[in-house]
């Protein structure tokens, strides 16, 4: 006799804070309100912060479309396969997209020197193979957004490369492509966040392609977990300026005498509220509508 699958028995991949669900050549992304600091996810989660970052992503496919085709095909709950139709809480936090093949780099842009960028300059006056000019200081801005890709290593851990590696690895003609897409996207969003106040100090794609051969973005898109992003009103060099999103968490967990391993610590209920808030400003600055829109046009709460 058969049996109605449900959502559960679909599943096919979990992220750190995300699941994956196949439905032959479509998938459903579910982005949980878990959050990681300093490379651990906590046990106590930041209400909607799943709705954010999906909020957002939409917003930036479709702001990013003209560059490059996206492989969203819907947020709409009633659009769903039947299977997700009785799962409760996916409003808002998943959207259906295309299944693609995905290219094996992953592609970050840098548009200023921070993170391991700013570790590789220091030792080497060079970020995945870039020169750059003598006595840059830490956080300042590029003379132009770098292409620093970079593959899963087997610890989680992800592994700069340079472009002989990259080109190993997806082949001359899509490397150059992807370096192109990535720079031009990075540059147009960061333009426009920076009009609404964020910096978006570097990000990471990822690509696919689809049955044509055809280069489509997939993953989430210029979220606050893709990217750095800091408040511009903030924003300095010598230093890592604050994190928009995690710096009350962060704060918060240097305060304490946790020596950043498994398990994390419960983060505190002002600690979650001031959390969710950056989120929530994040989303609405840079969309320009109101989050609570976005929850009631999602069908939360239906
Ligand atoms: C794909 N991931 C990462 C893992 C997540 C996300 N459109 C696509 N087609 C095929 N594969 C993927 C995608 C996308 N996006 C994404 N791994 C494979 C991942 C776990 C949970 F939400």
């Amino acid at each position: 006799m058969s049996e109605t699958s449900t959502l559960h028995d679909l599943h096919e991949a979990s992220g750190k804070v995300r699941e994956m669900y196949g439905f032959g050549d479509r998938l459903l992304m579910v982005a949980s309100d878990r959050i990681s600091a300093f490379d651990v996810v906590l046990p106590t989660p930041i209400p909607d912060k799943g709705r954010v970052l999906t909020g957002l992503s939409k917003f930036w496919f479709g702001r990013t479309e003209e560059i490059v085709p996206n492989h969203l095909i819907t947020t709409e709950l009633s659009a769903y396969p039947p299977e997700a139709q009785g799962a409760s809480d996916l409003a808002g936090r998943s959207m259906l997209v295309n299944r693609l093949t995905m290219l094996p780099i992953e592609c970050v842009v840098r548009g200023y020197l921070v993170g391991s960028g700013w570790k590789d300059y220091q030792r080497t006056g060079t970020v995945c193979g870039h020169s750059l000019p003598g006595g840059m200081a830490e956080a300042q801005k590029l003379p132009k957004p770098l292409f620093t890709p970079s593959t899963k290593a087997t610890d989680g851990h992800d592994q700069n490369i340079d472009r002989d590696a990259g080109v190993l690895l997806v082949g001359e003609e899509r490397f150059d492509r992807l370096a192109e897409l990535s720079i031009q996207i990075y540059e147009t969003a960061a333009e426009y966040a920076l009009e609404r106040g964020i910096i978006i100090a570097d990000t990471k794609f990822e690509f696919g392609e689809d049955e044509t051969g055809r280069i489509v973005l997939g993953d989430e898109a210029l979220t606050p977990d893709s990217s750095r992003f800091w408040p511009a009103d903030e924003y300095a060099t010598g230093g890592s300026p604050p994190s928009y999103d995690k710096q009350y968490v962060r704060d918060w967990l240097e305060t304490l005498d946790w020596d950043k391993t498994p398990p994390g610590p419960a983060i505190p209920d002002a600690v979650v509220a001031g959390t969710r808030a950056r989120y929530v400003e994040a989303y609405e600055r840079l969309t320009g509508g109101s989050f609570d829109a976005y929850m009631n046009a999602s069908g939360v709460g239906r």
